[in-house]
């Protein structure tokens, strides 16, 4: 039996769209409503957020609230090694999806000599920089953010000295300079991308399995798919952003929805697989947005999500794999 922590980070600083911050409560909302004792059973340790910076003026176009967003991935890269270090494993609930690269900083600062790949469930490939952003948004960033890329060959932006200072500074986060490979990324469901994304993803080679790709070839598949090109790692962590999912089939309870996306069976189905797998040291579910939503339809089935694969992640075993 594994031993579980969970670690909520109730921040949207680098969303694009209000209302992030409050998709954990929306989940909590959603469990009570169910007459689940989950969080009875699971005590969550919350980072200290400053989402009351947002009233502030954007001083950096090309990476908004860059500042408070490096100290949110601090504060989280902190709480995530510390609850490794005790001999948890993280389950982490956050609101929009820039704290993740906080929580790879986290498990990197832990695990600083071993090779660590990402499952990276999302409808965006989350690799953008300050050279690069159309939007500045800083939630698209988190990869390139672990991996310290700056992806000059494909720049877009000229930033200013201010915002290069600081991400000069969030490259710094967990351990200094890169926490991963780009190469051990594997996307799955990625369909809405921007050109010097792709242009980062084809020099890297990383590989994404496509929504319809996972309908043809069935969840198992791709799951054993995505693990075994991440042979090499030690370690593997786990994102599961909720946008990764279909608007129409589930829900617009997210900042930014893409049609087309996976079933709530099929990504109920591939995080509880994934998880199973000894290598797999933190899970993450993001992005849960209830301002836009309806009959808190996207909290209610991320719970469920949540409930489903913390119960394989706890219930797993050394030994099997899937
Ligand atoms: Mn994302």
């Amino acid at each position: 039996m594994e031993k579980l922590k969970l670690v909520e980070v109730s921040s949207e600083l680098a969303a694009g769209t209000r209302g992030a911050s409050l998709g954990v409560g929306a989940i909590k909302t959603a469990s009570l409503n169910k007459g689940s004792d989950f969080f009875r059973k699971y005590k969550t340790t919350a980072v200290p957020t400053i989402n009351e910076s947002l009233f502030l003026d954007i001083e950096n176009p090309y990476a908004k609230h860059i500042h408070e967003v490096r100290i949110m991935l601090e504060r989280t890269c902190e709480t995530i090694s510390d609850t490794i270090n005790k001999g948890f494993v993280p389950v982490v609930l956050a609101g929009d999806h820039s704290t993740a690269a906080g929580t790879i900083c986290g498990i990197k600062n832990a695990n600083p000599d071993k090779r660590i790949g990402v499952i990276w469930i999302d409808a965006h490939a989350d690799f953008h920089t300050p050279y690069t952003s159309p939007s500045g948004n800083m939630h698209g960033f988190s990869l390139a953010i672990a991996a310290a890329i700056d992806n000059l060959e494909c720049r877009v932006n000229n930033p200013k000295e201010s915002t290069l200072q600081e991400w000069e500074e969030i490259k710094k986060i967990g351990v200094d300079g890169p926490k991963i490979k780009p190469e051990d990324v594997v996307f799955i469901g990625v369909r809405s991308t921007e050109e010097p994304e792709r242009c980062l993803m084809e020099n890297h080679g990383i590989r994404n399995f496509t929504v319809s790709e996972v309908r043809e070839k069935g969840v198992k598949a791709i799951a054993e798919e995505a693990l075994s090109r991440l042979a090499d790692c030690d370690l593997v962590y786990v994102s599961f952003d909720v946008d990764s999912m279909d608007p129409d089939a589930i829900s617009e309870g997210t900042g930014t929805p893409v049609p087309n996306g996976l079933y709530e069976d099929e990504a109920k189905e591939l995080n509880r697989l994934l998880v199973q797998h000894p290598k797999v040291c933190a899970w993450e579910i993001v992005e849960v947005n209830p301002t836009l939503d309806e009959h808190n339809a996207m909290a209610e089935t991320a719970f469920e999500i949540i409930e489903s694969t913390v119960k394989a992640l706890e219930n797993r075993s050394a030994e099997v794999k899937i």
